[in-house]
């Protein structure tokens, strides 16, 4: 139900409460069901593949950018975080990798505005998960300064293929990025998947 649908002679308060109650409905019905499935460590395409068919991937195909490309036989090209593989081996090409860069960046550019409900990361499984210590997750419209997008949270589990799911609450922003802050690193991830709806934003 979008913000016009609701219509009916309601007063623009109401209308805005309608709206926020419906998203609200929705985003939590797909947080909820994102945030209940089991993790997988296996090499499925998708890294929830429950969620196939249910809500859609908003990032998959969509175009992405990251600070710098590791120099290496493998690419690990930007896209290969939304080319639909969850597999995490670094071989089999699906992963990318910057070079180790002061506060490695990755962004995908959904190509509209949505209100985020949760985005999903696959670490890699054959080597050095560890590196995605203290990564955190913006999501918003300011490709300037992503930090100064809203903050959804930081990867907490950083063991060989784990799959982090973080909660955006449904903030509103065409941009979901990911960033390593502080330090010098390596950044690779070799899936992320990113679950939301289009309406009125919700902030
Ligand atoms: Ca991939």
């Amino acid at each position: 139900m979008t913000c016009q649908e609701s219509g009916g002679g309601k007063s623009p308060r109401e209308l805005a409460k309608a709206c926020n109650e419906g998203r609200m409905v929705k985003l939590w019905v797909g947080l909820l069901t994102t945030l209940t499935i089991l993790v997988g460590h296996g090499e499925a395409s998708a890294c929830k593949p429950e969620l196939d068919g249910y809500v859609q991937n908003l990032a998959q195909g969509r175009p992405t950018f990251q600070s710098s490309v590791y120099s290496h036989p493998i690419v690990g090209l930007a896209s290969n975080a939304v080319d639909g593989s969850c597999n995490g081996d670094w071989y089999a090409k699906s992963c990318i990798h910057t070079n180790n860069d002061l506060e490695p960046w990755w962004y995908v550019d959904l190509g509209d505005r949505y209100g985020i409900g949760a985005v999903v990361m696959k670490n890699r499984g054959d080597c050095c998960g560890e590196r995605l210590d203290g990564a955190q997750v913006y999501v918003g419209n300011d490709i300037a300064d992503p930090k100064s997008n809203f903050y959804c949270g930081p990867i907490t589990d950083t063991s060989l293929g784990s799959v982090n799911t973080i909660s955006c609450y449904g903030y509103e922003g065409q941009y979901v990025f990911i960033i390593i802050p502080g330090r010098q690193e390596y950044l690779h991830i070799c899936e992320v998947e990113v679950f939301g709806i289009k309406g009125c934003p919700m902030r």
